[in-house]
């Protein structure tokens, strides 16, 4: 990890591709989503015949050339020695994944999770102070809601967890010279099931453009933003867990994210704050049982 130098210079000037992906795929090597039980042979056969079939069908479609082959297999073992696996996934796939997953969900729209999730960030009750620097850039946001079941009943001790790109668009331990949980918090509801995050408002996230999914992106002619979002992680007892994000109504890309992740519930329109500084909004997570 490359989060205890915070005395070597601006972000701006440090962050790679390559930084950033070897350690998403570090974190990816740490991650336990659920137990896979013994392997179904019928399904692998089947899922990888119908992959490879499609992509056999899309060189015939474009009479794909060698040199074409050749520049797919180049780039390709490029993604893996830059550890950008995670980050392509997650931008270019993982969104019908996470529409396959939860399609019978009635109550919180979740939407995928990305590459840069750590779990453990440090832990508040009810009302959390998000771990910033003494000088962070940014509009305060105050971001409060209720967690409950889909009646409405208050959900006491569920987890809020939250993390989100700085004012440059960059995440603790992804980039270089953050501290390690900045803008990274967790919290506790008590028995209103409420919970309050004062933090400030993200900017817009930009894929790195110096390494192999930046180079995709600009050999196709895309552009590689998403739009300024908070991640959001709630899990409560006997709940379906929900992973999001939230957008920012009127902001840039929220139209046309690279990542295909916005969804019409899940912006937010903050107002000014009634302390006076910055702004306010509050979004509820009403959780489907498990
Ligand atoms: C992000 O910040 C993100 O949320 C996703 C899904 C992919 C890349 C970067
Ligand atoms: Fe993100």
């Amino acid at each position: 990890m490359t989060t205890t130098e915070q005395d070597t210079g601006t972000t701006e000037e440090q962050a790679t591709a390559a930084g950033s992906g070897l350690n998403a795929t570090a974190t990816f090597a740490r991650k336990e989503r659920g137990s896979s039980g013994p392997v179904d042979h019928d399904r692998v056969s089947t899922i990888a015949k119908d992959a490879l079939g499609a992509l056999h069908e899309v060189i015939r479609r474009h009479q794909v050339t060698y040199e074409e082959y050749d520049a797919l297999k180049a780039w390709l073992i490029s993604v893996g020695e830059t550890g950008e696996w995670p980050l392509f996934l997650d931008v270019f796939v993982e969104h019908v994944v996470e529409e396959v997953a939860h399609a019978d969900r009635k109550g919180a729209v979740g939407t995928i999770e990305g590459p840069y999730y750590i779990p453990g960030a440090p832990e508040f009750a009810s009302e959390a102070e998000v771990p910033m620097r003494d000088d962070e850039a940014g509009t305060p946001l105050l971001f409060q809601g209720t967690v409950s079941d889909l009646d409405g009943t208050p959900l006491e001790n569920a987890l809020v967890e939250l993390w989100h790109a700085d004012d440059a668009g960059y995440y603790s331990q992804f980039a270089p010279g953050i501290p390690e949980w900045n803008l990274r918090a967790q919290i506790r509801t008590g028995a209103d099931g409420h919970y309050a995050f004062h933090t400030i408002q993200p900017a817009p996230y930009q894929i790195p453009t110096d390494g192999s999914c930046g180079r995709l992106i600009a050999a196709a002619g895309w552009h590689p933003w998403r739009p300024a979002h908070l991640h959001l992680k709630v899990t409560a007892e006997g709940k379906a867990p929900v992973t999001t994000q939230l957008y920012f109504v009127g902001g840039d890309y929220t139209d046309d994210d690279v990542a295909q992740a916005v969804k019409p519930e899940l912006m937010l329109d903050p107002q000014p704050a009634s302390s006076g500084a910055g702004v306010q909004v509050t979004y509820d997570f009403p959780l489907d049982p498990a």
